[in-house]
């Protein structure tokens, strides 16, 4: 290499490698701007006077000065004298308007601030103003985003205030340290039953959420451990609130009404009994003792195995409002979970649906609960599928607070595995006009508060993939601003996560917006829900395990038809807890759009969509191309190679890589399964149907056997071949009949209870090997654990042997599913 080749190849270097990142920062890292962006902000002043010492103006301050000092390169003094140049501005209404009487700040919500510029005894200000304490902090990070983005900051006169007041998130972290539905490592707050020592996560944590106007944390999972408020545990609760305290962040706890007897040593816990009453009160003025600016608590109760009022033969009103009063003196509030339903139904009754159960059970108690108490709701009826409607309980507790619920961790949506932008998903039902007494009233304008279920991990970048970040962020802007586009804020958060590069910025937005629809396509379409293996993990492809069963996740997918009924005239009446306009949209077929067609409707699989296309073809083609718009995610990516540093897009790239290769599993395990059930062919003749592929069980076995799979749809044919645990290696083998170059992928079964490994041989030429090591959900052969590996551009000529060897590791039998040949694509 030549001097100059060498010199090159340092700058690139410098430029990309030293930028190298974990994603830890998220959406703050202040990246240094590049120098003409850097230019228009010189005339920013270089000190701050801040007014007032409360922990999260002190941050905000904090704030102000890491973020200049890193993205413009500029220290900024602080102050709290009266300034003798120009400066920033940092402070409560009151007390600005108090030390300069000309300073006018405008009216502002308790969180809300106000952006300005303003001149001051003949010195220019910049005035980050807020309606609390918060508000300053909150303006800050707003002043900081601007100025990360690029944004003229001449003309600012900004007055923001949140749509909601309570934006909280809840975590359903276990005290033991592991987390429910968390797919990105232990919990932040809990480990082996305490608290953890270190609380830095926590409040890096707080700061993150404090970024985007969050204001409230629930530390652990609503499927509440009673000892959570043990005496001996609440000091412990009390380094949590210290760690959020800087941020504005107040600290939440689920709670398990059963307390006052499993830990309370009361022989009931009857919410009427006074003893009962007396225990919550004492209780919680003991919490407020060592926490006084504790926020509140959520409840989980008579929900899939939580004890709740039912017990005593008591009502949701009668539970939360005694929680409601012991918390009423230190102004705390209660959220009390709308999710509660039989997990029990009877799947043979055409009436029953657990669709209905909010509804039903909540609609009738409206007005009567204290106005300390929120319902919460989960944004639709079921259990956060890739799409529902609208819960229609928004319009029916017209006299009750309300959040709304809308789950970040993506349970039933991949598992961070998957990248899937959600935001427009949950701007579909924060629009829903749910039309209460005739009037226009979008569910965003219904909430007193927004609640997040976010289960960030001790993984680097919180939720173990850099795109879900997005969720988080677009979480907290829409709590905060509930009018926001989906696109407006994915492109805000990737110019704070991966820089101002227009093609990044609009290659990376194709990819989030294009997430959801991808996804649903190669799930659930049609309303059909997501599919997956819900009496399992909650991941890969089960479509049998809706049915016939008392969890109410069914499609009713029959020989006939596809679809829950669920009109008033002819099905289980849940179309009839709508207002009369929003029943229109849904009570026959003909009206249903054709994306909740099947939740709403039993139709034949010749019933005709909008478009003309039948269901059951529509079934087909969406799978086809939701698996082929996976597949274009990693090729968009992947111009993004030298634009990107080199941590985050080898992450990235495999991510989407996998997640195009699961899109397969799911599409072939999906159409295979609706072939079957409705015996009709696919009209381009692709289902079922792969010249490409030669299954493991076809080819020649040595030691391997034939297995079939719980879940057949799993594997392609239903079978896949295991190697015997006694066996220290098996193999298959198959002939080739022609010459030529090819790609092959071998798609095989990783289980998470050894290391299993693959050898490819052609001929003698050992060309490929892997190991199984991935972390899977999921213990059986399924579509869960069904992988692939890509072996690309191996000469192979006719009468050549291709050889697989697996050997088996622990509880991994190196499964082989089957291989799929095909010409080397350039
Ligand atoms: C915390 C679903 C999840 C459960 C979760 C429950 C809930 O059923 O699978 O893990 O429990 O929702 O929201 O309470």
């Amino acid at each position: 290499m030549g001097t100059r080749l060498i010199w090159l190849f340092l700058m690139w270097c410098i430029a990309i490698c030293a930028i190298a990142e974990d994603g830890h920062d998220a959406w703050l890292r202040y990246a240094r701007l590049h120098e003409a962006t850097a230019k228009q902000f010189q005339s920013l002043p270089k000190l701050v006077v801040t007014l007032g010492d409360s922990p999260p103006i002190g941050s905000a301050q904090t704030e102000l000065k890491r973020g200049l000092a890193r993205m413009l390169g500029r220290e900024i003094r602080a102050s709290k004298q009266t300034p003798t140049q120009d400066f920033i501005l940092l402070g409560v209404r009151d007390q600005i308007e108090e030390m300069f009487a000309n300073l006018h700040v405008p009216e502002l919500a308790p969180d809300g601030f106000w952006l300005d510029w303003t001149e001051v005894g003949g010195h220019k200000a910049l005035v980050i103003a807020g309606g609390s304490d918060r508000g300053p902090l909150y303006g800050t990070f707003a002043l900081l985003g601007k100025i990360a983005r690029g944004e003229n900051l001449e003309t600012l006169d900004e007055v923001q205030n949140p749509a909601a007041p309570l934006r909280w998130i809840n975590q359903w972290d276990n005290l033991d340290g592991t987390i429910e539905r968390g797919y990105a490592g232990p919990s932040i707050f809990f480990e082996n039953g305490s608290v953890r020592a270190d609380l830095t996560r926590a409040r890096e944590y707080a700061r993150l959420l404090a970024s985007v106007g969050l204001n409230g944390c629930v530390v652990n999972n609503v499927n509440a451990d009673p000892r959570i408020l043990d005496d001996a545990f609440i000091p412990q609760l009390a380094r949590i609130a210290d760690a959020f305290r800087p941020y504005g962040v107040k600290l939440g706890v689920s709670v398990n009404l059963s307390m006052p007897k499993t830990v309370g040593g009361l022989d009931t816990f009857d919410p009427l009994d006074p003893r009962v009453q007396a225990w919550w009160a004492h209780k919680f003025d003991a919490l407020y003792r060592a926490i006084p600016d504790f926020g509140g608590v959520v409840v989980k109760a008579d929900s899939e195995g939580q004890l709740g009022p039912s017990a005593y033969g008591r009502t949701p009103v009668d539970a939360a409002n005694v929680i409601a009063r012991a918390l009423r003196p230190h102004h705390g509030v209660v959220f009390y979970r709308a999710f509660v339903y039989n997990h029990h139904l009877d799947w043979k009754d055409p009436k029953a649906d657990r669709a209905r159960a909010a509804y039903d059970i909540f609609h009738p108690l409206d007005g009567r609960f204290d106005d300390n108490v929120i319902v919460q709701i989960k944004n639709g009826p079921i259990d956060f599928q890739v799409r529902e409607p609208a819960s229609p309980l928004f319009g029916g507790v017209k006299q009750t607070s309300k959040a709304i619920e809308l789950q970040i961790t993506q349970e039933y949506l991949g598992q961070q595995r998957h990248t899937v932008y959600l935001a427009p998903m949950w701007k579909q039902t924060l629009d829903f006009d749910m039309h209460v007494d005739g009037h226009d009233t979008p569910v965003k304008s219904l909430l007193r508060g927004v609640v997040g279920v976010a289960n960030v991990g001790m993984d680097a970048n919180w939720l173990a993939n850099h795109l879900a970040m997005a969720n988080l962020y677009s979480f907290g802007r829409l709590a905060w601003d509930s009018n926001l586009s989906a696109e407006a804020i994915v492109d805000e958060w990737m110019r704070l996560t991966f820089g101002n590069d227009p093609e990044v910025v609009q290659k990376v937005r194709e990819i989030q917006m294009e997430s959801w629809p991808a996804y649903e396509h190669y799930t659930g379409p049609l309303g059909l829900q997501t599919l997956t293996n819900i009496t399992g993990p909650h991941y890969g492809p089960a479509p049998e395990s809706q049915e016939r069963n008392g969890w109410g996740q069914w499609i009713r997918a029959e020989h006939d038809g596809v679809g829950m009924d669920r009109s008033v005239s002819t099905g289980t009446g849940f179309v009839g807890q709508y207002s009369a306009e929003a029943q229109k949209q849904f009570e026959t077929a003909a009206a249903t759009p054709d994306e909740l067609l099947l939740f709403f409707h039993h139709v034949p699989y010749t019933y005709k969509l909008h478009g003309g296309k039948t269901v059951i073809q529509a079934i087909y083609d969406f799978h086809y191309e939701g698996a082929a718009q996976a597949n274009e995610f990693v090729n968009t990516w992947e111009t993004l190679e030298r634009k990107i540093d080199p941590d985050r897009y080898q992450a990235v790239l495999a991510q989407l890589s996998y997640q195009a290769d699961h899109a397969i599993v799911w599409r072939d395990a999906i159409n295979d399964w609706c072939l079957r059930t409705s015996g009709i062919s696919d009209a381009q003749d692709r289902v079922g149907h792969h010249p490409d592929r030669i299954e493991a069980e076809s080819m020649h076995l040595e030691g391997y056997t034939a297995v079939e799979l719980t879940s057949w749809e799993g594997a392609s044919g239903g079978k896949a071949v295991a190697c015997p645990k006694e066996r220290t290696s098996c193999a298959v083998e198959t002939s080739i009949n022609t010459d030529g170059t090819y790609d092959i992928a071998v798609q095989y079964f990783d289980l998470n209870g050894g290391v299993a490994r693959f050898e490819l041989f052609v001929n003698d030429q050992r060309v490929a090997t892997w190991k199984a090591d991935r972390q899977l959900p999921g213990k059986d052969l399924s579509a869960d654990s069904s992988v692939r590996e890509h072996i690309n551009g191996i000469s192979m000529n006719r009468g050549d042997h291709l050889r697989i060897v697996g050997t088996p590791n622990g509880g991994d039998p190196a499964a082989i599913d089957y291989i799929e040949i095909q010409p080397h694509a350039n």
